[in-house]
């Protein structure tokens, strides 16, 4: 992409609405637009970064067995009479009547679809189990919608419905997630705190938050003490291996509950447990038969007996995760992005646009680092290096190779590690060769 014609309107000046580091640099950086209050048009740099966190949130979804689909987002009320929630559900729902004078509503969530595609076709154990997920935007009229996408009314979810025949099966899904979320975050380059937590509205027994560390977090934590040294992901088994060993001990680890440590049951000596704030990026439930009973989702089970399936949902706010992933990670200068979700690979910074020397080797070195399978952001405005390296830095741009003429004239260019901050000078050659290795 060249800087010269992308829509990237940038903020000199610190917008004072925002009151959290990641809404501040989401709006100087030109990423998000509030239309209304929690509800936002994602610009071309925010929506890039949106795409990866959703791609990778995909492919550890589908390597964890579950199945994408796309559910829409207006519902009728009528499913959510049948399982309870339409009055439930309070005024965090946002009702909608249709010209024929039909109660729909915009979906918070999608349990009770999910429930009625299953029963529609699912009718016997032989088909179980099965994890069917979509990435679709939710509605939840939050009385409060603050620190930008972070706490939204309109927002990005992926939610995973699983069905069972049995709670053993059903534990076996939901433990098949909790892995699949502890590697997702890993991806995100965040290390996320699994916790005991209520169920709320969603209802069951079981169910864990994922929280990322974060002073300007809405969730309390207890946490181990050596949580952030753990790599609980290097001896971890797979897909396919038994799960239970792994949960066990992970879980046995962080046993704390939503706001106060569980003195009683956990095995954890509260000595061992630090108290911190943080951001719920993921939420997992296992209800069992909360919505398959009264909305009669049944199979034929062995014997031929009808069986209420076992549910386990399980939701990432994929949206929220933005502004979690840059709390956990920026400077002075601006954003840090993780390898894995930055909008650009590579900021291609050019000194002297106009000096033909400089801008054949920026050029060259854009359509093959492009070739190579990077996504590349090429500075070709005509501004001062300054406010280029700062723009850079802003939208955190993981390496920024700089190319001006003085270089040049020995041969060398400069490539930047965003993270660290370490500069080298190196051929034009040996730079390419290190991004493109
Ligand atoms: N049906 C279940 C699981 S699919 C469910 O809705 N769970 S939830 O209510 O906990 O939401 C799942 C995730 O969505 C949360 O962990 C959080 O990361 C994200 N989320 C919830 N509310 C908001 C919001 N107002 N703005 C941004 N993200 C949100």
């Amino acid at each position: 992409m060249r800087l010269s014609s992308f829509f990237m309107p940038t903020l000199k000046e610190t917008p004072t609405e925002a009151q959290i580091v990641s809404h501040r640099l989401m709006l100087r950086a030109g990423m998000i637009r509030q239309t209304s209050a929690g509800i936002y048009a994602w610009l071309p740099l925010g929506h890039r970064v949106l795409k990866k966190i959703e791609q990778i949130v995909r492919e550890e979804q589908n390597a964890a067995g579950a199945q994408e689909l796309l559910m829409p987002t207006i519902q009728s009320a009528d499913l959510w009479r049948e399982s309870g929630r339409y009055d439930d559900y309070g005024k965090e729902m946002l009702r909608i009547t249709d010209r024929h004078d039909r109660d729909m509503l915009f979906g918070p969530t999608n349990e009770e679809m999910i429930t009625d595609i299953f029963r529609s076709f699912v009718k016997s154990y032989r088909q179980l189990p099965l994890n069917l997920y979509h990435i679709q935007w939710k509605f939840r009229d939050e009385i409060r919608p603050r620190f930008g996408v972070m706490r939204g009314r309109e927002f990005l979810m992926k939610d995973a419905y699983s069905f069972d025949i049995d709670a053993a099966s059903a534990r076996r899904s939901y433990q098949k997630m909790f892995l699949a979320y502890l590697r997702t975050f890993a991806r995100l380059g965040l290390k996320a705190i699994p916790m005991r937590a209520d169920t709320g509205p969603i209802g069951g027994d079981l169910s864990h938050e994922f929280i990322i560390l974060a002073e300007t977090g809405e969730s309390g934590v207890f946490c181990h003490k050596d949580w952030m040294e753990l790599d609980v992901l290097k001896d971890a088994p797979g897909m396919d291996d038994d799960l239970q060993p792994f949960f066990d001990r992970v879980t046995g680890i962080y046993a704390a509950t939503d706001e106060k440590h569980d003195v009683a049951n956990s095995p954890v000596p509260e000595s061992d447990l630090v108290s911190a704030r943080g951001i719920e990026v993921g939420h997992i439930f296992n209800f069992g038969t909360k919505y398959s009973k009264p909305m009669n989702a049944v199979v034929a089970g062995p014997n031929g007996e009808s069986v209420p399936v076992e549910m386990g949902s399980y939701g990432i706010g994929v949206s929220r995760l933005m502004g979690a992933i840059i709390e956990a990670s920026h400077d002075d200068n601006g954003i840090v992005w993780p390898d894995a979700v930055a909008p650009f690979n590579v900021g291609l910074i050019n000194l002297k646009v106009g000096d033909s020397e400089t801008d054949r080797v920026c050029q060259d070195l854009y359509a093959k680092l492009q070739a190579a399978g990077l996504d590349v952001a090429y500075d070709d405005r005509d501004e001062r290096p300054g406010a280029k390296f700062a723009d850079m830095d802003l939208i955190g741009v993981p390496w920024q190779l700089v190319v001006g003429p003085r270089g040049l004239k020995t041969g060398v260019v400069e490539l930047k590690r965003r993270a660290t901050g370490v500069k080298e000078e190196l051929s034009v050659d040996a730079a390419l060769a290190k991004l493109t290795q």
